[in-house]
């Protein structure tokens, strides 16, 4: 084979197996179609059929359309022996009957841009989940609510307020530590109050002594 075909073809597996993508399990109760849970797997994506009454669709910023496909929660299914619920006067052993699932299970294909997934039907919004929490923002340079010092050193400085209190002595006081970092107890201002106190007393004790000595005079 030609080496550069060849090298293509390894380059197009390697980007298959690194390959991510979001699975979206939605419901269906009675026609109350809801998106369940979304998890991201990390390997490519078998693509919906794009055929069906509803529309799946993967949201970027604004509301942005990233990806669209149709999906359908109806199957269809060969009618056996004993299938009571199905067989009746006017169905027969060995003909297909549609059956409407009450949990599909779908992939989109995953994308560092994705805000949410929506079903829609008609174009009417049936429902939407939120996927922000689900894509890895790390290295972008800004320390997101998901990230902190450990998870995410390279956007995350030590001493940040990240919600961890990473104890590196930089000289901060990390507001996540509640004070117990030793820069914190350092750079505490001290209190004037108490180093006047003993002040204002020597200071009145001296007034007091030369009040007395100028009146025994
Ligand atoms: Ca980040
Ligand atoms: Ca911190």
């Amino acid at each position: 084979m030609n080496k550069i075909l060849l090298a293509f073809f390894v380059i197009l597996l390697i980007g298959f197996v690194n390959a991510e993508s979001f699975v979206v399990i939605l419901s269906n109760n009675g026609g109350v179609v809801a998106i369940e849970d979304v998890t991201v797997r990390s390997a490519g994506a078998n693509l919906p059929l794009e055929v069906g009454d509803y529309d799946l669709i993967l949201l970027g910023e604004n509301g942005s359309q990233i990806f669209s496909t149709k999906i359908s929660f109806e199957r269809p299914v060969i009618i056996e022996n004993g299938d009571f619920e199905n067989l009746n006067s006017e169905t027969e052993v060995g003909e297909t009957h549609n059956i409407i699932l009450n949990t599909l299970v779908e992939m989109l294909p995953y994308s560092e841009n994705a805000v949410s997934i929506a079903v829609l039907k008609d174009g009417q919004e049936l429902d939407k989940f939120n996927v922000e929490h689900l894509i890895d923002k790390c290295n972008d340079n800004i320390c997101q609510e998901s990230e902190n010092h450990i998870s995410c050193p390279n956007d995350c400085a030590s001493g940040g307020n990240d919600g961890y209190c990473d104890m590196v002595q930089d000289n901060i006081c990390d507001a996540d530590c509640d004070g117990t970092e030793p820069e914190c107890k350092t750079s505490e201002i001290p209190q004037p109050g108490f180093d006047l106190l003993p002040v204002a007393i020597v200071i009145v004790i001296i007034l007091v002594a030369v009040f007395i000595y100028t009146r025994k005079k």
